[in-house]
């Protein structure tokens, strides 16, 4: 089977989908990107290659480029609706709405607080409901997380980063513990925190 290539940049969105393709032993190489203003990606290639500027994007074995992180988390894994449900609402709801102008160092602060004081807490509270009840967001047949449970690892890994409350819930630090321990993750980590440190 010949090899995907991931376009990420270190410790973005692109992390989930590096998760999923290391858990499944797909085979793939990562092109590392550096982020720019206005929240695009840098380079002129890869504007023409993706005009939206956005990683993740993953460039499939048939020359086809997929992007848009719900449907590329999507496609990797067996069709299901549930799925599907918490990887629409983690793009819109929680990295789009809340972690993109959290972490955008152009938004003021007042948008910023606001977005931690009134968008945040709800958010988190469905997440933290269904990870009281279950050990990941979605039941794989083969009880392994799945994309959007990478996604969410991702997602509160960010937040951990930032002073933010809410995080202290024991079903979701056992999530993240869960998925942290896979030696999968801790291979992609590794991975993400060298190409990091090699760029800063
Ligand atoms: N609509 C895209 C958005 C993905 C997105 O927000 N990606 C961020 C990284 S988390 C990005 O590429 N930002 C470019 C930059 O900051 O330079 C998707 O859902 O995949």
């Amino acid at each position: 089977m010949s090899s995907m290539t991931l376009f990420a940049s270190p410790f973005a969105a692109s992390m989930a989908v590096h998760l999923v393709l290391e858990q499944q032993a797909r085979p793939f190489t990562i092109e590392w990107l550096s982020r720019g203003p206005q929240r695009q990606i840098r380079g002129e290639a890869y504007a023409a290659l993706n005009p939206k500027r956005r990683v993740p994007a993953l460039l499939m074995p048939d020359g086809e480029l997929y992007t848009e992180i719900t449907s590329i988390l999507y496609h990797l894994e067996p069709p299901s609706r549930a799925h599907l449900e918490w990887l629409s609402f983690l793009a819109t709801e929680l990295h789009q709405a809340i972690l993109g102008p959290m972490f955008d160092p152009a938004t003021p602060e007042a948008g910023r607080q606001d977005v931690i004081d009134r968008l945040l807490p709800p958010c988190l509270a469905v997440v933290t409901k269904r990870l009281d009840d279950a050990p990941f967001l979605v039941e794989s047949a083969t009880g392994a997380p799945m994309g959007a449970d990478a996604y969410l690892y991702w997602g509160l890994m960010l937040l951990h980063t930032a002073n933010v409350d809410g995080l202290r819930a024991p079903s979701l630090q056992a999530f993240q513990r869960r998925i942290s321990s896979l030696d999968h993750a801790e291979q992609v980590l590794a991975v993400e925190r060298r190409q990091f440190m090699a760029t800063r």
